[in-house]
């Protein structure tokens, strides 16, 4: 390996110490830009290595609030302000019990390169809390999230910081994270904040768009190797925002969703998933899977038991993990492989082990790196703080189809440079390359910051 590169790992380790997910994501990047990195000795001179992996800013704050039986809480709330290169920092809040700095900054390092990748003025941020959102009562989210706002508040705004939603983040929170900012700042800004209801400053298409960006690339990637969605089967992990849009957009393209998962455990329905019902039980009722079986009691349920999760033991022709980092083990991938899968879209962000990105790529197995085929979801964020500028709306299709050339745009990108660089189909380095240079050169042309 590149010693310039070798020497940033081992640097990035000694000065990060058991965060394992930020070093992960590290790892990745930088395994990806070896010719690149050894093609530009300037990159090595000014140091560009050790200023893209050291955020601009961290904040941690204390989040107190009182639950409904009046006993005081208290959580960690998190931003990461990652990169301001390309654009006012952006990405998403995350509430959820395994939330700690190493899951913010590799989400936030993450997404400095996605954001570089839709060709839009974003830069890289993420934050969140430790806070559970589940089995909370509507008034426990709302204090909650307006003690969360009367922190943050001061460190974002429209030009300089715009967070939106994740994993346990949606529009309920948003609503009400935006309803307090207001409140503090006695101004309508609409665009500090993205993933808002329509009735009150949000984008159509925002709620569909990183599920059917992800089908957009999964599509443009099939075609470009000679294969369509059509009749494919395809299993899914996670029933949240990403997985039941990915699944809708599925199901438009001619494919059948065969299975789909939350924590607990995965639903198989050999007739295919019924994505009505699956948005009834986790969009309005906030349940669980396993109840999928009360209204179609042919299907199976299988619980999650160990670091494997059962939905990739079903055969299928794409896999599209949809739910949370390293839930995609070379174990899975390798069952995967067995059962005949030819291709995997990354719809969490790092949902696939290095072990397995580096088995999908080895095998034949076509992967769409997350960097790229997640990246509609804050494409089309930024669509939305762009008609909030205009004080504009467009239409549910003008967003979309916007978005759609947006995800054409990013396969090729990622399609040239993997070419250029002489790994045909490896869209894991072409999206890495392809964002790594354009962040290169922004940090250059505006000198030592
Ligand atoms: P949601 O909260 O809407 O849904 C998350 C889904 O994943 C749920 O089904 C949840 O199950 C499951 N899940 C969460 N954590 C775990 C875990 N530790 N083990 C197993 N299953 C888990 O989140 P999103 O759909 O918004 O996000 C899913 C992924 O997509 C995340 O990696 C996120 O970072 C990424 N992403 C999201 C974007 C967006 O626009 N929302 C954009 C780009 C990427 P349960 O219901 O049991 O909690
Ligand atoms: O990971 C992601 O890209 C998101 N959670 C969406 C971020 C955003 O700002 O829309």
């Amino acid at each position: 390996m590149n010693e310039y590169i070798q020497r940033i790992i081992k640097l990035t380790e000694q000065k990060n110490p058991g965060e394992t997910e930020f070093l992960q994501s590290v790892k990745e990047v930088l395994g990806s830009i070896e010719e690149v990195v050894a093609a530009h000795k300037e990159y090595e001179e000014l140091s560009v290595l050790e200023r893209m992996t050291e955020p601009e800013r961290i904040i941690t704050f204390r989040v107190p609030w009182v639950n409904d039986e009046g006993k005081v809480i208290v959580n960690r709330g998190y931003r990461v302000q990652f990169s301001s290169l390309i654009g006012p920092y952006k990405g998403g809040l995350r509430f959820h019990p395994s939330v700690n700095q190493s899951i913010m900054k590799f989400l936030g390092f993450e997404q400095i390169f996605k954001n570089a990748l839709t060709g839009l003025p974003i830069g890289g941020a993420k934050g969140g809390s430790d806070f559970d959102p589940k089995g909370k009562s509507d008034n426990e989210v709302m204090r909650f999230c307006q003690s969360f706002m009367t922190e943050l508040y001061r460190h974002i705004g429209q030009d300089v910081d715009v967070p939106a939603g994740d994993i346990g983040v949606g529009a309920r929170e948003v609503g009400y994270l935006f309803g307090q900012y207001k409140r503090i700042k006695d101004a309508y800004e609409g665009g500090v904040l993205t993933g808002k209801d329509i009735c009150y400053g949000g984008s159509l298409a925002r709620k569909e768009a990183t599920g059917y960006g992800l089908m957009y690339f999964m599509r443009e990637m099939l075609n470009a190797h000679g294969h369509s969605l059509e009749n494919k089967i395809v299993t899914i992990s996670g029933s949240g925002n990403v997985a039941i849009y990915a699944c809708e957009k599925a199901y438009a393209f001619g494919a059948k969703v065969v299975a789909m998962s939350d924590s607990n455990g995965c639903i198989y329905d050999e007739n295919g998933i019924d994505i009505e019902l699956i948005k009834q039980i986790k969009e309005v009722r906030r349940g669980r899977i396993k109840e999928y079986l009360e209204v179609h009691p042919h299907a199976k349920y299988m619980e999650n038991t160990g670091e494997d999760s059962p939905v990739w033991t079903i055969k299928t022709d794409i896999a599209l993990p949809c739910a949370t980092q390293n839930e995609l083990t070379l174990n899975s991938a390798k069952i995967l492989k067995e059962n005949g899968c030819i291709a995997v879209g990354e719809g969490a962000n790092m949902p696939s082990t290095l072990e397995a990105m580096e088995y999908f790529i080895n095998n034949g197995i076509l992967l769409a790196p997350a960097k790229a085929a997640n990246a509609g979801g804050v494409a089309t964020s930024a669509i939305e703080m762009s008609q909030n500028s205009m004080r504009y709306y467009y239409t549910f299709e003008e967003v979309e189809s916007k978005l759609e050339q947006i995800m054409i745009n990013i396969f090729k990108s990622s399609y040239e440079a993997a070419n250029r660089y002489n790994c045909p189909g490896n869209y894991v380095k072409g999206a890495n390359i392809a964002a790594f240079r354009k962040l290169a050169d922004a940090m250059l042309a505006q000198g030592i910051v």
